[in-house]
């Protein structure tokens, strides 16, 4: 009996455990440029909090208040930019293994910005799924600190996201002719729940539980 309290107890719990929303920021642990080249500051500042006016500490702090009120400097040293005069570009960030994620907070930078952009997303850096296309960052007033854009999607594990920019510079550009990123990072997503089993030693518990029944019954013809 207590077997099959223990069982029912450990699956009540997963139940409950799936009603709890995981909302943690997650940083990129590394990011290429893929096409665009590469001016302004390097590239690993649109993941290392360069530039942003408060730290996050990745898998801990949560994504929605940290997001909503942290802004990233037009300071271009803290922001990467492409080659001068190119309208297009390339970024895929690896988170460092695969996660749950279903959302991509973005400091578009203000000066120049990335234009129109599509995401996709790879659990192994080869192969790619789109994600979203034709997103587009708030068009931000130049030489001011700016805040972020959050894009949300379908929770998704992947470990790399590709994020292809068109279309560069924004309409109110500033000085410089290419696509830019302040900052991004990612939202965890609550883990896809699988349909949960039933725990593999209930049949047996309940089993056992008939032959306890039986045992008692068959005391109780004895005496
Ligand atoms: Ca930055």
């Amino acid at each position: 009996m207590s077997y099959l309290k223990t069982a029912l107890a450990a699956s009540a719990v997963a139940i409950a455990t799936t009603g709890m929303a995981s909302a943690t920021i997650i940083g990129a642990t590394g990011v290429v440029v893929d096409a665009g080249g590469s001016s302004g500051g390097p590239v690993a500042v649109t993941i290392d909090q360069t530039g942003l006016n408060a730290n996050y500490i990745s898998g801990t702090t949560d994504f929605d208040s940290f997001v909503a009120t942290t802004t990233h400097s037009f300071i271009a040293s803290t922001e990467w930019f492409g080659d001068f005069q190119t309208n297009s570009g390339q970024l895929t960030f690896d988170l460092g293994s695969a996660q749950a994620i279903d959302a991509m907070a973005l400091w578009n930078e203000e000066s120049s910005g990335a234009g129109t952009f599509d995401l996709s997303t790879s659990l192994d850096g080869s192969s790619y799924t789109s994600l979203l296309t034709g997103l587009s960052g708030t068009d931000h007033t130049t030489l001011t600190d700016y805040a972020a854009d959050v894009f949300t999607f379908a929770t998704t594990t992947f470990r790399y996201i590709r994020m292809t920019m068109s279309g560069c510079p924004q309409p109110g550009i500033g000085s410089y002719e290419s696509c830019a990123v302040g900052e991004v990072a990612f939202r965890a997503g609550e883990d896809v729940m699988a349909p949960i089993p039933l725990p593999g030693a209930l049949p047996l518990a309940l089993s056992g539980l008939f032959a306890f029944g039986g045992l008692q019954l068959r005391k109780r013809r004895k005496s």
